[in-house]
């Protein structure tokens, strides 16, 4: 062989060993090792012609061909075993009279059936929906099968979302910025479009499909009124075209004074008759752009937003009034209830509740409130939101948080399906035990027909969109829970590593081990015992629990901690704020006595002397040394655990990873002695001595700036 020759062969084995840079996600096709369903699989037959149906032929056409190594024959008959059919009964005939029908109808509108058939003598892998869509579905579950090694010889799957509106919110500027964004710029290119399609609002649209995600709101909570005009109509329109067939719908964040800024109205006031025209006209002329449009998004009297309140008027007025012109349309509101005033002595962590609890039954049918995880604001743990369980007139959604805002931003691998999961598990104990938060928001507690799951998106114009390689494994686990929220964090974990990494089960161990564990470890080294809200002042980064001078006392890290010389932890029991007598009677039973509080929100709710013994016997100055000292350690574990996979990923992922693990363990030992040290001077005791003393000084810690830290 010619130099020049082997020259090229080895450069082009190290670019095929070095050359994943993430853009595919978990829709690689990598064939994998154990190919045993080649023999299954010869052929593909769609039927139907919509723009849905399309994408399906496509899909299986790209999956199929990149798993089985091979171009993929399309079939119009069935004269052969193995051939995959995908349709409805209504574009196929041959599913039509396949004998399916009652498994159609337990598939519901949306949901899906892959079955193992015989049509004539020839075996085949039927993949129908009651509707196009639910053959899409269909079509992404059977590739995910292929991806992870599943058997798919004698296949009888049915599978229906338990969640209608399956979203996510962009907090994504007009300008590109994206509040909270630790993955570069909006996707939106709001210059090019309408004119510039990129394949990127494609790719996004396949990726979401794949998990079932059927919603996107575009912009930002806090809202810029401009998207309302007629150019930015447009430019919608053009990403709603792109996105309807895949299923996914699109909404707007609707400033609530748009009236004013952008009508020339004097007010907003949502029961002035000319507002309520204003809105209706502009509902409509959003309907002339985007039949299947949405719905409105509104963050209303919180955090600066403008609102209902500020002409005396309440949440449900506010609401209400959109939700008339939009019912016309069969679009609806989602109104958010993270609301909090400064003006409001109360304890932050009650206000929604005290707000909202009032207007149960007061809002149309097509409103839905949306209730972050949590009443303070995506903390790495927190207790469920009382409000989960206090409103049964009003379907509730949920609002997660897949961003990683409060959880290591760009730089920290932490797996968030743990976080979904031990809030939608929770007991809200609304009509006795077995009352989860996961009942309350998919409408079976109350019978609500229209139910739903946000999580504010982590995608931005990184080549890997989510920045940190494991980040899109949040985006991925909010989209699988919100289908099923019974799937176990452990399957979406494994899932997600087979499609995106490997199916070697060396690999698969080890690497869903350190993501399961990774959202205690964050939570250990910088929020432990249920400190919370202690981080750095409006970028949100790093450790700062001594910021004590912000105009707002609910926006001081200290406000929460509440460390002074007798102990640390905000009491919230009756003695204090008496936060807990929101929740349910047995729910906050495990919690409201400092004795019996599980000592993983125990700071939450409580003021706790510093030598109270907790259940480990250490006091518990010596527990906040222990949990975050081992935090620590355990991330510096994960960085070493990392190290041992190498064989199984491609050199630019692993390096990557590699990095950002080194990081994210200086940035833990950071947390820790910021954090230690500052509480320290409350505590006045000392460090125990098997552990080794902070290298800076309070001092340094406190003057660590990050002026240009994103996502503000
Ligand atoms: C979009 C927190 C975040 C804000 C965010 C707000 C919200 O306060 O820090 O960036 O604003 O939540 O959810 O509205």
């Amino acid at each position: 062989m010619k130099r020049t020759t082997l020259l090229i062969l080895c450069l082009s084995c190290f670019l095929a060993a070095g050359a994943e840079n993430g853009y595919d996600l978990w829709l690689r096709y990598k064939p994998s090792g154990n190919q045993t369903y080649r023999q299954h699989i010869t052929a593909v037959l769609t039927t139907g012609s919509s723009p849905t149906m399309k994408a399906v032929r496509d899909e299986l056409t790209r999956g199929l061909s990149g798993l089985l190594q091979t171009a993929i024959t399309h079939s119009t008959a069935v004269n052969r075993d193995g051939i995959v059919i995908a349709g409805t009964p209504h574009s196929s005939p041959l599913i039509h009279n396949a004998g399916i029908a009652p498994l159609l109808q337990q598939a519901g509108e949306e949901g899906f059936i892959i079955v193992t058939k015989k049509i004539g003598d020839k075996k085949c892998i039927l993949i129908s929906g009651n509707s196009d869509v639910g053959v899409l579905y269909g079509a992404f579950h059977f590739l995910r099968l292929l991806q992870t090694e599943q058997p798919v010889e004698q296949l009888h799957i049915v599978s229906t979302p338990r969640i209608k509106l399956r979203m996510l919110n962009h907090w994504d500027n007009l300008d590109r910025t994206v509040e909270r964004g630790y993955a570069g710029f909006s996707i939106w290119n709001w210059h090019t479009l309408p004119g510039y399609i990129d394949q990127r609002y494609i790719d996004y649209a396949r990726a979401n499909a794949s998990i079932g995600i059927n919603g996107t709101v575009l912009t930002n909570v806090n809202a810029n009124a401009t998207i309302l005009t007629k150019p930015y109509l447009e430019k919608v329109k053009a990403l709603a075209d792109v996105f309807r067939p895949y299923g996914i719908k699109v909404y707007l964040t609707a400033r609530f004074s748009a009236p004013v800024e952008t009508g020339g109205l004097k007010t907003a006031d949502p029961l002035n008759e000319e507002v309520r025209q204003w809105w209706t006209k502009k509902v409509k002329e959003i309907y002339t752009y985007i039949p299947d449009f949405g719905g409105f998004l509104v963050k209303a009297n919180s955090e600066g937003q403008p609102g209902p309140q500020d002409y005396q008027r309440t949440h449900a007025d506010g609401a209400n009034m959109l939700a008339d012109a939009l019912a016309p349309f069969s679009g609806i509101v989602i109104w958010r209830a993270f609301v909090y005033s400064n003006e409001n002595p109360a304890d932050r962590h009650k206000q929604a509740y005290d707000d909202f609890v009032p207007l149960d039954g007061r809002f149309r049918p097509n409103v839905m409130v949306q209730v972050k995880n949590g009443a303070i604001d995506f903390m790495p743990r927190e207790p469920f939101h009382p409000l989960f369980g206090a409103m049964p007139k009003t379907p509730l959604m949920m609002e997660f948080q897949v961003t990683q805002e409060y959880l290591g931003q760009g730089t920290h691998l932490v797996f968030l399906a743990p976080l979904f999961a031990e809030t939608l598990q929770s007991d809200s104990y609304q009509k006795g035990p077995g009352s989860t938060v996961a009942k309350v928001i998919d409408g079976s507690m109350d019978g609500h027909p229209l139910t739903g799951i946000a999580g504010v998106a982590n995608i931005g114009s990184d080549i890997n969109w989510c920045g940190h390689p494991f980040a899109q494994a949040n985006w991925y686990a909010l989209g699988r829970l919100a289908w099923d929220h019974t799937l176990s964090s452990k399957q979406i974990a494994e899932e997600w590593l087979r499609m995106s990494y490997s199916n070697d089960e060396r690999f698969i161990g080890t690497a869903s081990k350190l993501m399961l564990e990774s959202r205690d470890i964050m939570v250990q080294y910088a929020n432990p015992i249920g400190l919370h809200h202690i981080m750095g002042t409006s970028h949100h980064y790093g450790p700062a629990p001594w910021v004590n001078d912000l105009n707002r006392p609910e926006w001081n890290p200290v406000y929460y901690h509440r460390a002074d010389s007798t102990g640390i932890g905000f009491n919230r029991t009756a003695t204090g704020s008496n936060a807990l007598a929101q929740y349910h009677p047995e729910a906050r039973a495990r919690w409201e006595n400092m004795l019996t509080c599980d000592e993983k929100n125990l700071l939450w709710f409580h003021h706790v002397p510093w030598d109270f013994r907790m259940k480990s016997g250490r006091s518990l100055w010596d527990e906040l040394c222990y949990q975050y000292y081992t935090g620590a350690e355990r991330a510096g574990k994960m960085r070493d655990t990392w190290q041992t996979l190498q064989p199984y990923v491609d050199r630019q992922r692993f390096e990557q990873v590699s990095m950002l693990l080194q990081i994210q363990h200086e940035e833990a030992i950071w947390w820790r002695n910021a954090c230690l040290l500052y509480f320290q001077t409350f505590s006045k005791r000392l460090i125990p001595a098997e552990y080794e003393k902070p290298s800076k000084t309070l001092e340094y810690y406190k003057s660590l700036q990050f002026p240009f830290a994103p996502g503000i």
